[in-house]
């Protein structure tokens, strides 16, 4: 995609007005790089102060130079880094002095780290997780992403190449030695352990997407009739004045979102229109954007005003407008009588499987929070993923479901082919299998997936 034997740099902090900016340089001239300032290289693996000199042999910057002599360096190839001082100005002019000498060019997005993965300092899911790591957001997404470098689904996916190796040992001496003496039950075992391989990988898939989410987020609409105190409970979630409140119906009609941060997981709340018919053309526009809203959110929260009467009806009716994962805010608790409170409880009671995802909240009169801890639990029970042990698998994009799927299916494949009358088919599904997990790591040729994964991350990464 690009030469790889150019000597590559770019800023690695953010551009603008800073107290430091660190400028990296990476490949076979890159020692030479602290000569165009009229500078010697430090020793590899110390720091020296450096007087950078500009062209014309007049003063650029005072910085501090590092340089590491590859292979046992961050990309693998030589590199040094100018930690200068953060001024635009003095960027600019050592970046223009870089690009003016023989060799050297600006980096691409995400070059440094192709480096890495060239160089074998780290695997695809490495490369995925540093850039996860840039762009976390929660601690939940920081934790998740080290685990992922620290190897969390490539040790397992290494396990199974290993197995899928033996496997594929044994079915050859199924084809080499067809017509003599193989121990009986070798056909059986070969069955078995496939059904093995391919279950542990179903177990890994089974997860509910949890990686997945903390990673790129949930999005969870506030969907009910007008009136229900929607904008009421996004303000409150949000901690500030979002969305307009009023005691008219139909005051929201755009839809308001807001992202927070539920327990580490980002969570983007959907404050939509009141549902009811119409003749107000923008408000039935804003009732439209609610529905699908309600449906093709990853969770739906339905809001109720409890002391309508009509409130059992409303939520039947909602129950099936929003998708698979919806709770149940009923609102207005101080507006009911200790007997109309009771009532309303022993309703929701009789709300098949709706019981534990139900709550009756005050979101005016909550003075000591109660009721919004009430509302986050609710939330929690939506989004959050169950705590799971440090060393569960993780997936955390689509991209490591698919390859494990195909992986999967090709091992159910293989187990559904007999052996006797047609290893070699068999042969070929255990082949594909270990495409897809080579896939995973950028174990098989992946060119064009590389282009993808790195062109997302930043420049000077
Ligand atoms: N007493 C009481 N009033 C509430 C409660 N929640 C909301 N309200 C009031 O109910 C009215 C409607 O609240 P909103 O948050 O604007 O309701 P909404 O569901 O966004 O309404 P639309 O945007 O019209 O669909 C406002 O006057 C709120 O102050 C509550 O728990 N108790
Ligand atoms: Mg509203």
């Amino acid at each position: 995609m690009r030469d790889d034997s150019d000597t590559i740099f770019a800023q690695a902090t953010p551009p603008g007005r800073a107290a430091i900016a660190v400028i990296r340089i990476s490949g076979r001239r890159a020692f030479a790089a602290p000569s165009l300032f009229g500078c010697d290289v430090p020793p590899p693996g110390q720091f020296r102060l450096a007087h950078l000199v500009d062209a014309g042999g007049s003063r650029l910057d005072e910085a501090v130079m590092l340089a590491m002599k590859g292979p046992r360096s961050s990309t693998g190839e030589d590199v040094v880094e100018i930690h200068a001082h953060g001024s635009q100005a003095v960027t600019a002019a050592i970046m223009r002095q870089l690009g003016e000498a023989d060799g050297f060019r600006p980096a691409a997005p995400g070059e440094f780290t192709h480096r890495m993965f060239a160089n074998g300092k780290i695997d695809l899911l490495g490369a995925e997780a540093l850039a996860d790591l840039i762009d976390a957001e929660t601690d939940r997404q920081r934790l998740q992403a080290w685990r992922q470098r620290d190897g969390v689904l490539h040790r397992p996916v290494e396990g199974w190449r290993d197995a899928l190796v033996r496997l594929a040992a044994q079915l050859e001496a199924v084809i080499d030695f067809a017509d003599e003496e193989l121990p009986g039950d070798l056909e059986a075992r070969i069955h078995a352990d496939t059904r093995a391989l391919a279950g542990a990988m179903e177990s890994v898939l089974d997860d509910g997407h949890e990686g997945e989410r903390v990673r790129v987020g949930v999005t969870v609409s506030l969907v009910g009739p007008v009136n229900a105190g929607k904008s009421t409970l996004l303000n409150r979630l949000a901690g500030r004045d979002v969305a307009i409140v009023s005691s008219q119906a139909g005051t929201t009609r755009d839809i308001v979102s807001v992202r927070i941060d539920l327990d580490g997981v980002p969570v983007t709340l959907l404050d939509t229109a009141g549902l009811r018919d119409t003749d107000d053309v923008i408000e039935a526009e804003g009732v439209r954007r609610a529905r699908d809203a309600a449906r093709d959110s990853d969770a739906a929260l339905l809001v109720i005003d409890a002391s309508t009467p009509g409130w059992h009806d409303d939520l039947v009716q909602l129950q099936t407008l929003a998708g698979a994962k919806q709770a149940v805010l009923l609102t207005k608790r101080d507006r009911l009588g200790a007997d109309e409170t009771a009532a309303v409880l022993a309703g929701l009671a009789g709300l098949a499987g709706l019981a534990s995802a139900a709550r009756l909240v005050s979101l005016e009169d909550d003075a000591d929070g109660g009721d919004l801890e009430r509302v986050l639990e609710l939330l929690r029970g939506l989004v959050v993923p169950a705590n799971r042990p440090e060393t569960q698998s993780i997936i955390t994009r689509a991209r490591h479901r698919h390859a494990l799927t195909r992986a999967m299916e090709a091992l159910r494949a293989a187990d559904n082919i007999d052996l006797g009358s047609a290893p070699e088919l068999a042969a070929e599904e255990y082949r594909r299998a270990a495409d897809s997990l080579g896939r995973l790591t950028g174990q098989v040729d992946v060119e064009e997936l590389l282009d993808s994964i790195f062109s997302s991350f930043c420049i000077g990464k």
